[in-house]
Parts: C-alpha cells; sequence; structure tokens
C-alpha cells in the first residue's frame, strides 16, 4: 500500500513516540505490599517491560504520601509523566497496549468480572487487615469470615471459565489471567496452598503462570510478606 508523505510523516512521530515511551519505562508506585500492587508487578514482567518501583511503608511513609496521589490511593502506574490509577484499569492499560488483551468486546468483559470479583473480595481481605492492625479483633475476624464465605464463588466461577487451552475464556493467555494469577497467589498464601485442589483448571492455569520464567524468577527474589498483610492467625 503506498502512504502520502504526510501520513508517512504521522506514522513515523507514532512509532518514535512509542519507542521513547517503551524506553523511559513504566514507574509503578504502591506500598511496600503484594495486594493490588503484585497483579501490576507480575503483568510488567510477563510483557518484559522496562519498570521502576517506588514501594512506599504503609506504617511510616503512607501517610505522608497520600496527598501525592491525584486520588489519594495506590497502586499507580506512571505512563509517560502522568498517573493511572484504578489496578483493573492499569492492567487492562498493559494487556491492550502490548498485546496481551481479547479482541472480542464481549470476551474481554466477561473476563473482567473475575477482576472485579477479586476486588470485592479485597475489600475485606483490606478491611481484616487495618482492623487487625488498630486492634479491633472482632471486626478483623468477621471481615476474615466474609473472605472465606466469599472466595469459593469466585474460584468457582474461574473453574468453569478456564478453556481447554488452559486460558480464561480464551485459547491464548491474556491479561487477566496474568493477575488472577498473582491474586490466587495471595489468597493461597491466606488461606493455605491447597486452596485450589478442588478447582483443577483453575490450579493449572495458576502453575502455568507461575512456570513462566519472569514470575518464577520474581517468586524467588520478591521482597517477604510485609507484617501488615501477614495472614498468620487472622483466617
Ligand atoms: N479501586 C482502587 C483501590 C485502591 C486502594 O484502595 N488502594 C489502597 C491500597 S490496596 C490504598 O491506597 N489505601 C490507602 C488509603 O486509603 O489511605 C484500585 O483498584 O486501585
Amino acid at each position: 500500500m503506498q502512504y502520502s508523505s504526510g501520513t508517512r510523516r504521522r506514522l513515523l512521530l507514532v512509532a518514535v513516540s512509542e519507542l521513547v515511551v517503551t524506553n523511559m519505562g513504566y514507574e509503578l508506585q504502591y506500598m511496600d505490599l503484594r495486594a493490588r500492587g503484585e497483579p501490576v508487578r507480575w503483568l510488567l514482567k510477563v510483557l518484559k517491560l522496562p519498570y521502576t518501583e517506588q514501594r512506599i511503608d504503609v506504617f511510616t511513609q503512607w501517610p505522608l504520601r497520600k496527598n501525592d496521589f491525584h486520588f489519594k490511593v495506590t497502586p499507580v502506574l506512571v505512563v509517560d509523566g502522568e498517573q493511572l490509577h484504578q489496578t483493573t484499569v492499569i492492567c487492562r492499560y498493559l494487556g491492550k497496549k502490548h498485546q496481551l488483551a481479547s479482541l472480542d468486546l464481549w470476551t474481554a468483559t466477561r473476563q473482567e468480572e473475575i477482576m472485579e470479583a477479586f476486588h470485592d473480595i479485597s475489600y475485606y481481605v483490606g478491611s481484616a487487615l487495618v482492623a487487625r492492625a488498630l486492634g479491633n479483633e472482632e471486626l478483623a475476624k468477621s471481615n476474615a469470615e466474609k473472605v472465606k464465605e466469599r472466595l469459593p464463588v469466585v474460584l468457582q466461577n474461574i473453574e468453569v471459565r478456564v478453556s481447554e487451552e488452559g486460558w480464561i475464556l480464551s485459547p491464548e493467555k491474556t491479561w487477566v489471567d496474568v493477575a488472577v494469577a498473582a491474586y490466587l497467589d495471595i489468597y493461597r498464601d491466606i488461606l493455605g496452598t491447597t486452596l485450589l485442589e478442588d478447582y483443577p483448571r483453575t490450579k493449572a492455569l495458576f502453575e502455568a503462570v507461575t512456570g513462566l520464567p519472569p514470575i518464577a524468577a520474581w517468586l524467588d527474589v520478591r521482597p517477604p510478606l510485609h507484617k501488615f498483610e501477614d495472614p498468620e492467625g487472622l483466617f
């Protein structure tokens, strides 16, 4: 196909700006926790994207840093100098931009149901951890109970969506598989490594993602759980 010189110039500009952004890399700004940071980290690693990370101590630094963020929460992905908020939005952006996304709108939308179902539960995880940190054991326990009650519903919904090829509603791996595996890893920490025994397809998906070289390498070197999110005795 023949392009006019104007179109060629525009295409070149787009290519150069993409290259500049890619080379500048991304910056992840998050607390020194796994939680909502981990799906973003896993995706950056699976996509082999250069990135740096600012880890903010949840107890000592966060109160001083909160106002630095447009929505006063993290994770934030800094893209070309701009803050991007919301875990699902960040993951979807990375997946779509770097070709790790289902192209069909309905498929992609149904995959995202799983992400949001995890986020519903993570509200209770967060509330349990905060209640414990504030010394309210009763509230901590009642939130932990909600987690145990609701997680199997999500696992069952993943199980029936895993394709023959092993990915959620897709013959190929997408960003949702990577993010879901990162959350499954967190829930295995919380509720025990036998969590997926009754969900063989989900377990296989988890093992496929954790077996990817960049994730296997990360699991070897990542920082230990911060004491704020240590589940010991809570669930
Ligand atoms: N819907 C947001 C929620 C972000 C959020 O609540 N982040 C927590 C940490 S996981 C936070 O920054 N909390 C600090 C605060 O509320 O002061 C997302 O998915 O990114």
